[in-house]
């Protein structure tokens, strides 16, 4: 699992808002249309649900320690849906009771492990790793038409994300095949269903990605054809520089964005 570096996500407090639209231009969702359509609201109950529900964001110093502007960058996000958002000023459990005392029905904190959502009213939790997973590939169905069924995919990386987005893949009637340079996972992979890609030469073969390797830069631009459509939440992005030229407008991927707002529609 991959931990933000601030320097990768310093300029995004001001960059969330025009994500959101590109987003919404590339694809046709932005965060508020993927937080309904992974939870299964409709864009409307989100969009009420703006006008009451407060959001604290608590830092966390616990392991590895806050990552500079990371709280920041979540409330943009957030702030960017229409939602009340603040970050508190305390943190861990004072921070916690700090969102509580000021009336927040749900509380955004991430650990080294885990980046969860949570709805103190309702009880309700929108995890991460579950958001980001069915975010893109909600993505990637919406890329490649609203139309997922048959369709030959293939997975990049079998960690927990990959998992998740092959068995989401799986549900939309998608052929789901995999590719990890992890040999050993080839019997996991096999266990669940799915078919294991030998070598990477085979991507040829696949217009539907889903990304969810932690290896920066190693897909080349001679490793996917021209008409690929790549769903990539894995941190660093595989795509190197030209793979990334050659696909500009077929690829979604972003640091932190798409997870956290998938999150709150989980947790509503
Ligand atoms: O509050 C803070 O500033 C830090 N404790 C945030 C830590 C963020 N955590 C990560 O980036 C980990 N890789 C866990 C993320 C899980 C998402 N899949």
């Amino acid at each position: 699992m991959t931990r933000l570096t601030s320097e990768w996500i310093c300029e995004m407090e001001n960059t969330a808002a025009l994500w959101d639209k590109t987003l919404l231009k590339q694809t046709g969702l932005d965060y508020r249309k993927i937080a309904a359509a992974i939870s299964r609201k409709s864009e409307n109950e989100i969009l009420q649900a703006a006008e009451t529900y407060r959001i604290a964001v608590v830092p966390i110093t616990s392991g590895l320690g806050t990552i500079s502007s990371f709280s920041e960058s979540v409330a943009a996000i957030i702030r960017t849906m229409g939602f009340d958002v603040f970050v508190t000023e305390a943190t861990d459990v004072n921070g916690v009771y700090e969102a509580y005392a000021e009336g927040a029905d749900i509380i955004y904190m991430a650990d080294d492990d885990r980046y969860i959502a949570l709805n103190i009213k309702n009880c309700k939790i929108g995890d991460n790793n579950e958001a980001t997973a069915a975010g893109y590939v909600k993505l990637l169905e919406r890329m490649a038409g609203n139309n997922l069924e048959g369709k030959d995919t293939v997975v990049l990386g079998y960690g927990i994300i990959g998992r998740m987005m092959a068995a989401y893949l799986a549900e939309k009637g998608a052929k789901v095949s995999v590719y990890d340079k992890d040999i050993s996972k080839k019997t996991l992979v096999s266990e669940d269903g799915y078919l294991w890609l030998k070598n990477a030469d085979s991507l040829l073969d696949y217009k539907f990605i889903a990304d969810a390797t932690s290896e920066g830069g190693w897909l080349t631009e001679d490793m996917v054809v021209e008409d690929a459509l790549i769903a990539a939440p894995g941190i660093p992005l595989s795509l190197t520089l030209k793979a990334q030229e050659k696909l500009k407008g077929r690829y979604v991927h972003d640091l932190l964005e798409i997870g956290t707002a998938g999150m709150l529609g989980l947790a509503l």
